[in-house]
C-alpha cells in the first residue's frame, strides 16, 4: 500500500560508522548494518483500529532514528513495515463500532500516514498490509508444511492450521522466557494457549479458517485468513529476504510476536531470521500502558489538532531513552515547547559555537544505543551557549539545523 511522503533529509558531510544497538536476543549491544550495500530493517506496524497514539509514535520515531544513523553512516537502507489490516482487534472493534472492518482499517491508515509525516518519519520502501499479502502467507505455509512443522488442530468444525513452536529450532532463545512464563504471556497477548486439540500450548495459528461473518479468502488452505506471527515473518522475507539486519518494535512484542516469526522464520529458510530484535519501551499514560484496549491514549492527531508543534512532540518522545519505559505527563511537552524554543532561537541566529564539536556529539550519542537523551544535552548546551551575545561563528546555526534536521528529525 501507499506509505506516506518522504521528507527532504540534508546530507551532511560524509562519516563512516555503525550504531550499536541492544539486541533482545543477545542481551548486548551489538553493530547493526552490513560492511557495504544496504541495511533491512522490519518494523512491525499498527494494527489499524485506533488512531497513532504516543506509545506508537514512540516506536517509530524510535527506528527513524536508527533509518537516520545508518544513512549518516553511508549507507543504504531497505525499510519495510506491515499494517496488521486483517486481525480479531481490528474486526472486534468493527462489529463494536459498526464500520465495515475495511473502512476503520483505511481511515485508521490515512491518520497514521499523516501523524508519521508531521513528525518527520521517513517512510518505509515496502508498506504493506497484511490483506494485500496473503498469497505471501500461503506459500510460506506451504514451505514450512515441507519441514512438518505445521499440522491441523484436532478440531472437527474448524480444523485451523498451527506451527509447531514448540518443535521449532532456537525457539525462546529471543526473549529466554521459560515455557511456564511464556505460556502465561501468551495468553494476555492474543494467543490460544489452551485451546483443545493443540499438540502444545505455545504452538501458533497460522491459517484460521472461515468462520461465519468473518472475512476470509480462498486459497488450497481451505477459505481462511492469516494468523499475526506468520504475517510478518512473509512479508519480511518477501520484501527483505533472509537474516536481515533488524526486526523491531515495541517490547509488548519481544513475546510471542517476535518469538515466533523468529521460530516461524527460521524454520522456512535454515538462516536466524533476524540478525537483532529491538525493542522501544512502553509509554504509559495514568499509570497504565498506553493501549487501545484500555483506552488510555494521548493521540497524536488529538495534540495536532489542539495546535501543538508536530516538532515538540517529536522532541518530548526524543527526551527518553527508547529503552525506558516512561509514563507521560503533560510536564513532557511543556519541557519540550520549552526546549524547542531555545533551539529555534539559536539555530535561527546570526552566529553561533562553532558546530563541529556539538554535530560529532549528536552522532556519537546516537551510535551509541540511540541515545537521543545525551545528543538532546548536547544540543541544549550549544543552543545555551550561542543565544549568547559573544558567539561569531556565522556558519554554526545553519549547520546545527541540518544536522537537526538529518540526525534527529527536528526541524526547526
Ligand atoms: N500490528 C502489530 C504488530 S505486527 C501491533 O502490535 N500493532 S499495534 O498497533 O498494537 O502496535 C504498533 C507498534 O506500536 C508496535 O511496534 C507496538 O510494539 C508499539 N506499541 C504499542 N503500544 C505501545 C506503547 N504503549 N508504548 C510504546 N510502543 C507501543
Ligand atoms: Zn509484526
Amino acid at each position: 500500500m501507499k506509505a506516506w511522503t518522504r521528507p527532504e533529509v540534508p546530507v551532511l558531510d560524509p562519516s563512516p560508522g555503525r550504531p550499536r544497538v541492544h539486541d533482545t536476543g543477545s542481551g548486548q549491544l551489538v553493530t547493526v548494518g552490513p560492511d557495504d550495500g544496504a541495511a533491512r530493517l522490519y518494523v512491525c506496524g499498527i494494527t489499524p483500529y485506533d488512531a497513532t497514539h504516543l506509545g506508537h509514535a514512540n516506536t517509530y520515531v524510535t527506528f527513524d532514528l536508527l533509518n537516520r544513523a545508518w544513512r549518516d553512516g553511508g549507507l543504504d537502507v531497505v525499510y519495510t513495515q506491515n499494517v496488521t489490516d486483517v486481525d480479531d482487534p481490528l474486526l472486534e472493534r468493527a462489529e463494536a463500532t459498526g464500520v465495515a472492518w475495511e473502512d476503520l482499517a483505511a481511515d485508521q491508515v490515512e491518520l497514521f500516514r499523516t501523524d508519521m509525516e508531521a513528525l518527520n518519519v521517513i517512510p518505509p520502501d515496502h508498506y504493506i498490509g497484511a490483506v494485500e499479502s496473503i498469497p505471501l502467507v500461503i506459500d510460506l505455509i506451504g514451505r514450512l508444511q515441507a519441514t512438518g512443522l505445521i499440522y491441523a488442530v484436532d478440531d472437527a468444525e474448524y480444523p485451523d492450521l498451527y506451527f509447531a513452536c514448540s518443535q521449532a529450532a532456537g525457539f525462546l532463545s529471543e526473549s529466554h522466557l521459560d515455557v511456564d512464563a511464556a505460556i502465561a504471556i501468551f495468553g494476555e497477548r492474543g494467543g490460544d494457549p489452551d485451546r483443545p486439540g493443540k499438540r502444545d500450548p505455545l504452538d501458533c495459528l497460522v491459517w484460521r479458517l472461515a468462520r461465519p461473518g468473518e472475512p476470509s479468502w480462498e486459497s488450497n488452505l481451505g477459505r481462511g485468513r492469516p494468523g499475526w506471527h506468520i504475517e510478518c515473518t512473509a512479508i519480511a522475507l518477501e520484501h527483505l529476504g533472509e537474516h536481515f539486519d533488524v526486526q523491531g518494535g515495541g517490547s509488548d512484542l519481544i513475546f510471542p510476536h517476535h518469538e515466533m516469526c523468529a521460530a516461524e522464520g527460521t524454520a522456512a529458510t535454515g538462516r536466524p531470521f533476524a540478525r537483532a530484535f529491538v525493542h522501544a519501551g512502553m509509554v504509559g499514560y495514568d499509570g497504565e500502558k498506553m493501549s487501545k484496549s484500555k483506552g488510555n491514549l494521548v493521540l497524536v492527531s488529538k495534540l495536532r489538532a489542539a495546535g501543538e508543534d508536530p516538532m515538540a512532540i517529536r522532541l518530548a518522545l526524543l527526551a527518553h531513552h527508547y529503552r525506558d519505559d516512561w509514563e507521560y505527563t503533560d510536564a513532557d511537552l511543556a519541557a519540550a515547547r520549552e526546549r524547542l524554543a531555545l533551539w529555534r532561537r539559536a539555530a535561527h541566529g546570526d552566529a553561533g559555537l562553532p558546530a563541529s564539536d556539538t554535530i560529532d556529539a549528536i552522532r556519537a550519542a546516537l551510535r551509541n544505543d540511540l541515545d537521543a537523551p545525551a545528543a538532546l544535552t548536547a544540543v541544549d548546551a550549544w543552543a545555551a551557549a550561542s543565544v549568547d551575545i559573544d558567539v561569531d561563528d556565522t556558519d554554526a546555526p545553519r549547520a546545527v539545523a541540518r544536522a537537526l534536521d538529518a540526525l534527529l528529525g527536528v526541524r526547526l
